[in-house]
C-alpha cells in the first residue's frame, strides 16, 4: 500500500457517500483525508501502520482507524460494503468530462446506470434526455466526453505509470540475478502518454526473474510467461512487458526496445548501408559488402557494444537522448553533431505558475515559499486565479493588491535566504480576449501569466484571434496552458497554433509547458518551430500544492522532448538575469 493507494480509497469514498446524498460534513472529512494523505511530507504509510496518526489536524478518529487498517491489511471493510451498494463500473462515471456527482446519483437512481457502457445505452435511447437538469445539449456533450475517452482507451499518463515504473524497476534492480535493467519503450521516451511499460533486463539466468515479475504485488493476470519474455496486466489495467538478454545483448535490445519503431527503422537501414544487420540482440555481418560501405563503417570486426552511445557510435551517430527518438530530424543531427543538449530538471532555478490558499491551491503562501527552497530553487512566482475564475476562487483587485504585499513582507525576510518571490497572477483571457484586471493593477505585478479558462467552443479564427488580442497587452508576460487540453479526458480546443506562436515571438511572449501530467500543453511536437521563430518558454507546474511543485519533473521531460535546451527555458536563468526578462515586453 502506498500514500497514493490511501488517498484513491479515502477520494472513492467520498464519492460514493455523495451518491448516497450522505450530509456533506461526511463527505468533506473524507476528501479532506485524502488531501492530507496524499500532500503529507513524511512517509504516512509508516505512522499509519505503526497507529501514530493522532495529532494530525484534518484526521479525526474514524479516519486514523481507517488508515491504520488500509495499511496493515491492505483492505478497508467499510470501502468493500459501500462498493457493493453499487454497480462495479459506477466509478468509471466520474471520469466522464461533464458528470458530477447528482447527475451520477440521478442516471443511477432513475435510469440504473452503473457503468459508461450504461451511460452511452442511456445517451442514445433518448432516456437520459428526460432526466430532469439533463437535456439535448447536456447528453450530446456526455456523448463527445464518451468517444474521446473510447479513442484513447488503453492510454495511461504519465503521473498514472510513474510510480508503476519505479517501483518494478527498484524491483528488478534488486534481483540477484539482474545486472542491468531499465525502462524502454514510450515511457522512456518520455511521450505524455503509454499504451504498455516495456522493461528490459539484462540477466545470467532469467527464469527466476520472469518469476519475480510475474508474481509481484500487483498483478491482476499474467498474460504470458516465457523463458525470456512475460507480460502481465495490473489491477490498475496497466500491462507490463519485461524482456530479458544476456549482458553482451543489453545495448543494442535497449535501443531496439526504446524504439520508437520509426527511429528503429532508420538506424536498421543505416546499418544495412554499411554491411550489418540490426536487430535486438546486435550487428551481424550480411553479404556481400560493398568497398565504399567498408570505408564508411571503418570497421570489420564489431567491438564490444556495452552502452547505447557504443550502438550509436557503430552507426557513425551521436548518442541520442531517448525523448528524440521519433525519427524527426534527430538522426540527421547526430551524423552532423548538431544535436541539442537538452534541458535538465537541475537546470532549473524557479518557476511561475503556482497557486496557494488565497485562490485554489492548498498550501498557504509561505509553505510554498519554503518548499521552493527546499528544491534549491532561487524564485518562485505566484499566480493565483483571478476574479473571473469563481470556481477557482479568484482574486479580486483588493486581493491581490494585499497579496503584492505579502510578498514584498517575506521578501525582506528571505532575502538572506537567497530565495526571491515574484508576485503574479494567472489572469484569465475574457471572451474578447482583454484582460481580467486593468493595466495599472498589472503594472504592480512583477509579471503575468494569461490563461484561458471557460468558452472553449469558439469558432478556431476566433478562439486565436482572442489570445492573440491577449498576447497584445504589453503585460502579459507569458501564456498559460494554450490549449486547454487534459489529456485522456478533453480535447484542446480548437485554435490555430503556428498563428499563436508568431504572434508569441512578435510580441516577446513566453509560452508555458504546463508541466502538469495532465496537460503538457503546450505540446512538445511545436516546440521545435517555436524555438526556431525565437520563442522562449517557462516550465511551469500549475503546482497547487507544495507536492505539485514536483511535476516539473513532467515537463522538462516534456520539454526534452520538443528538443528545448537551458537556454530555451526562462526558468532556467538565475536570479540576477530573471527579472530583467520579466519586464522585457513593458519596456518594448
Ligand atoms: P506504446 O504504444 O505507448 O506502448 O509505444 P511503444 O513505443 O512503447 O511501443 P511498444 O510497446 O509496442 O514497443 C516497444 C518498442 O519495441 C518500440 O518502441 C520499438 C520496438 N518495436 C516493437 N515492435 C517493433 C517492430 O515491429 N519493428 C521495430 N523496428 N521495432 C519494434
Ligand atoms: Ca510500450
Ligand atoms: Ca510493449
Ligand atoms: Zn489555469
Amino acid at each position: 500500500m502506498i500514500a497514493d493507494q490511501m488517498s484513491d480509497v479515502l477520494r472513492n469514498i467520498a464519492r460514493l457517500l455523495e451518491l448516497k446524498e450522505e450530509n456533506t460534513f461526511k463527505v468533506r472529512a473524507y476528501n479532506t483525508g485524502a488531501e492530507i494523505v496524499e500532500n503529507f511530507p513524511g512517509d504516512i504509510v509508516s505512522k499509519a501502520v505503526a497507529n501514530e496518526l493522532e495529532g494530525i489536524k484534518g484526521l479525526g478518529d474514524a479516519l486514523q482507524q481507517k488508515l491504520h487498517e488500509l495499511a496493515t491489511t491492505g483492505k478497508l471493510e467499510y470501502y468493500d460494503k459501500l462498493k457493493a451498494e453499487f454497480p462495479e463500473g459506477i466509478m468509471e462515471l466520474f471520469e466522464v468530462q461533464g458528470l458530477g456527482p447528482k447527475k451520477i446519483a440521478l442516471l443511477h437512481q432513475q435510469l440504473g446506470v452503473g457503468s459508461i457502457a450504461d451511460l452511452k445505452r442511456v445517451c442514445q435511447s433518448g432516456a437520459a434526455a428526460k432526466l430532469a437538469g439533463f437535456g439535448e445539449k447536456t447528453v450530446q456533450k456526455l456523448l463527445e466526453g464518451i468517444a474521446f475517452r473510447e479513442s484513447h482507451a488503453h492510454e495511461f499518463r504519465q503521473d498514472q505509470v510513474a510510480p508503476v515504473v519505479a517501483r518494478v524497476l527498484s524491483m528488478l534492480k534488486e534481483h540477484p540475478d539482474v545486472s542491468r535493467a531499465e525502462v524502454a519503450g514510450s515511457y522512456r521516451r518520455g511521450k505524455e502518454t503509454v499504451h504498455d511499460l516495456d522493461f528490459l533486463v539484462a540477466a545470467k539466468s532469467p527464469a527466476t526473474v520472469m518469476d519475480e515479475f510475474v508474481g509481484m504485488s500487483g498483478v491482476k493476470q499474467v498474460l504470458g510467461q516465457g523463458e525470456t519474455k512475460s507480460s502481465v496486466l495490473l489491477e490498475s489495467g496497466v500491462q507490463c512487458d519485461l524482456r530479458a538478454v544476456k549482458n553482451d545483448e543489453f545495448a543494442c535490445a535497449l535501443v531496439y526496445f526504446t524504439g520508437s519503431k520509426e527511429h528503429n527503422i532508420v538506424l536498421r537501414q543505416r546499418a544495412l548501408d554499411r554491411g550489418w544487420s540490426l536487430n535486438e540482440y546486435g550487428f551481424t555481418r550480411v553479404g556481400g559488402v560493398s568497398p565504399s560501405n567498408k570505408q564508411e563503417g571503418g570497421r570489420d570486426a564489431l567491438d564490444t557494444l556495452n552502452d547505447e552511445a557504443d550502438v550509436y557510435r557503430f552507426l557513425g551517430l551521436d548518442f541520442i537522448e531517448p525523448e528524440l527518438r521519433e525519427n524527426t530530424g534527430e538522426i540527421e543531427a547526430a551524423e552532423s553533431g548538431k544535436l541539442p543538449k537538452l534541458v535538465e530538471l537541475s537546470n532549473l532555478r524557479g518557476c511561475f505558475h503556482n497557486h496557494t490558499t488565497a485562490s485554489d491551491g492548498k498550501a498557504t503562501l509561505r509553505e510554498m515559499a519554503e518548499a521552493a527552497h527546499e528544491l534549491g530553487w532561487q524564485y518562485l512566482g505566484i499566480a493565483d486565479h483571478s476574479k473571473s475564475s469563481v470556481i477557482a476562487n479568484g482574486l479580486d483587485e483588493k486581493s491581490l493588491l494585499a497579496q503584492i504585499t505579502e510578498i514584498r513582507q517575506l521578501n525582506e525576510e528571505y532575502a538572506d535566504k537567497g530565495l526571491r518571490l515574484f508576485a503574479g497572477s494567472e489572469v484569465d483571457i475574457l471572451k474578447d480576449g482583454s484582460i481580467d484586471f486593468d493595466d495599472g493593477l498589472l503594472g504592480e505585478l512583477d509579471y503575468v501569466v494569461a490563461s484561458v479558462h471557460n468558452i472553449f467552443t469558439l469558432s478556431e479564427a476566433e478562439q486565436t484571434k482572442r489570445i492573440i488580442r491577449a498576447m497584445e497587452n504589453p503585460h502579459v508576460t507569458m501564456l498559460g496552458h494554450v490549449t486547454g487540453r487534459l489529456l485522456l479526458e478533453r480535447p484542446a480546443y480548437a485554435v490555430n497554433i503556428s498563428a499563436i506562436i508568431d504572434a508569441a515571438a512578435e510580441t516577446g511572449t513566453i509560452i508555458e509547458i504546463n508541466a502538469n501530467p495532465w496537460r503538457l500543453d503546450l505540446d512538445w511536437r511545436w516546440w521545435k518551430l517555436a524555438v526556431e521563430k525565437g520563442v522562449k518558454c517557462s516550465i511551469n507546474p500549475d503546482a497547487h500544492s507544495t507536492r505539485g511543485l514536483q511535476d516539473v519533473f513532467y515537463g522538462v521531460r516534456i520539454a526534452r522532448k520538443g528538443w528545448l535546451t537551458k537556454a530555451d527555458a526562462v526558468n532556467c536563468l538565475p536570479l540576477v538575469e530573471i527579472a530583467e526578462v520579466l519586464r522585457m515586453k513593458r519596456k518594448r
